[in-house]
């Protein structure tokens, strides 16, 4: 279900953390410098065997001479005698060194010190105490394995994230409420370099479950808490699924032996589909002729199903568009007439963007108690659950996912986010 909308999210997440992953990978300036690197003056890592502190009593290991590139020697004649050598001449012997010392003094390299140089001489001071090297590692280490969420960052997602949920037909006002409500969540939020991407799913998941999850309404409890029938009308736009979903409600609420009221009086054969249902089901049938008061219709169906013991009314009515002024003003008398304890707006989920002027047209005419989402079964998107949801700010009580009796699917807000962000 929402396969598409899933999908979409999916690749949003996936693309913001690959780029945070890849900032975040490349060192920050602190990182270069970590403060482990201590001033020249307090280093206490020798680098160089210059460096090498001499203990006290120690004389240094002896630089070794440079030493003197020797002349080619001169070729003699045969017999001719070797030239003599002055003292001076004399070529040096390398001084005899017992074994283990020869291989304990390294020639050092060939560094002319500058005169006057003095050696560092390690002192308590210059040394970073155990406890005070281990905070400042654990400092660097925090920094290698752990990122803030800041602002460039999150503003990345968002940029994906909306485009995301208006290309699967979220309304705009509700995507930017849930990019608002994911940047609330996210920013500055410290988070493992390896949970960035949970991070920000567990933060997507909440603001689509925020913006989905209403009160809920559980029909059986409110119809047990009732001493008369209770009614609940059925409106929408033509051709949504209004009449195919009260034959489901019917059936699923059966043990409260359901009345129908055929308030479509409009639509040719609407009553004759009704009453088909009513014979498949079982259910008693209210009906008037064509072109007669919807209104009275109902209110039919009401005092039978209070005289036959019926615990629930559900009346049918036609489609309507705000086009359809004469019809709005109908559906207006019905809810004055008839008092309906629920006024259920059924909508259908191809619509998509739609929805949301929809819910907003039926709301302000007769003010909408919950929703039904239709024809999930053949719609990818899913923004149109987000949609209608929020901008009513009333419950989602079933999605319509086919054309069976049986089709009529509770929606459950968690269930519907955690499906959508995995
Ligand atoms: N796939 C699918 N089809 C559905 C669903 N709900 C309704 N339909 C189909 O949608 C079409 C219209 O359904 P109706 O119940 O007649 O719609 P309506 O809103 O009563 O239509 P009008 O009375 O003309 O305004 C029918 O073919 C239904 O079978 C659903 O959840 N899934
Ligand atoms: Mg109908």
């Amino acid at each position: 279900m929402f396969d598409s909308l899933k999908k979409r999210l999916k690749q949003a997440v996936e693309k913001v953390t690959g780029i945070i992953s890849k900032e975040e990978a490349r060192p920050e300036k602190s990182m270069q410098a970590p403060d482990v690197t201590m001033p020249d003056s307090q280093v206490s890592v020798p680098r160089h065997e210059e460096d090498v502190p001499v203990r006290r009593g120690e004389s240094k290991p002896a630089r070794e001479p440079p030493v003197p590139i020797p002349e080619p020697p001169i070729s003699t004649a045969a017999g001719s005698p070797a030239p003599v050598l002055g003292p001076a001449e004399e070529p040096t012997k390398e001084p005899v060194l017992p074994k283990e010392k020869k291989r304990a003094v390294k020639p050092a390299p060939r560094i002319q010190e500058p005169a006057g140089a003095v050696h560092a001489e390690p002192t308590e001071a210059r040394i970073r105490k155990p406890a005070e090297r281990k905070g400042i590692l654990a400092g660097v280490l925090q920094r290698i394995t752990e990122t803030t969420l800041d602002a460039p960052a999150v503003d990345k997602l968002l940029d994906e994230l909306k485009l995301a949920l208006l290309e699967n037909d979220v309304a705009l006002e509700v995507a930017e409420a849930i990019c608002s409500d994911v940047r609330n969540r996210l920013i500055g939020t410290r988070v493992g370099r390896g949970n960035v991407e949970a991070t920000i799913k567990t933060a997507l998941r909440e603001a689509l479950l925020h913006v989905m999850q209403q009160e809920t309404i559980d029909i059986d409890a409110l119809i047990a808490s009732r001493d008369k029938p209770l009614v609940a009308v059925f409106f929408g736009f033509n051709g949504v699924g209004k009449t195919t979903t009260i034959a489901k409600f019917a059936h699923r609420f059966r043990q409260h032996r359901p009345v129908l009221a055929a308030g479509d009086t409009f639509r040719a054969a609407s009553i004759e589909q009704l009453e088909e249902h009513g014979r498949r089901l079982g259910a008693r049938v209210i009906k008037h002729t064509y072109g007669a008061d919807s209104a009275a219709v109902i209110f039919d169906a009401v005092r039978h199903a209070s005289a036959s013991g019926s615990r629930l009314v559900l009346a049918d009515t036609a489609g309507r568009s705000h086009a359809n002024t004469n019809l709005m003003d109908e559906l207006k008398k019905v809810c004055k007439v008839n008092k309906p304890d629920l006024k259920i707006l059924v909508l259908d989920s191809l619509t998509g963007n739609d929805i949301y002027s929809q819910s907003k047209l039926f709301d302000a005419a007769v003010g909408v108690d919950a929703v039904i989402l239709t024809k999930v079964d053949v719609y990818e998107k899913g923004g149109a659950a987000l949609s209608a949801a929020y901008t009513l700010r009333k419950p989602v009580l079933f999605l319509g996912t086919g054309q069976e009796y049986g089709e009529l699917k509770e929606f459950v807000a968690g269930e519907i986010a955690s499906n959508l962000i995995t």
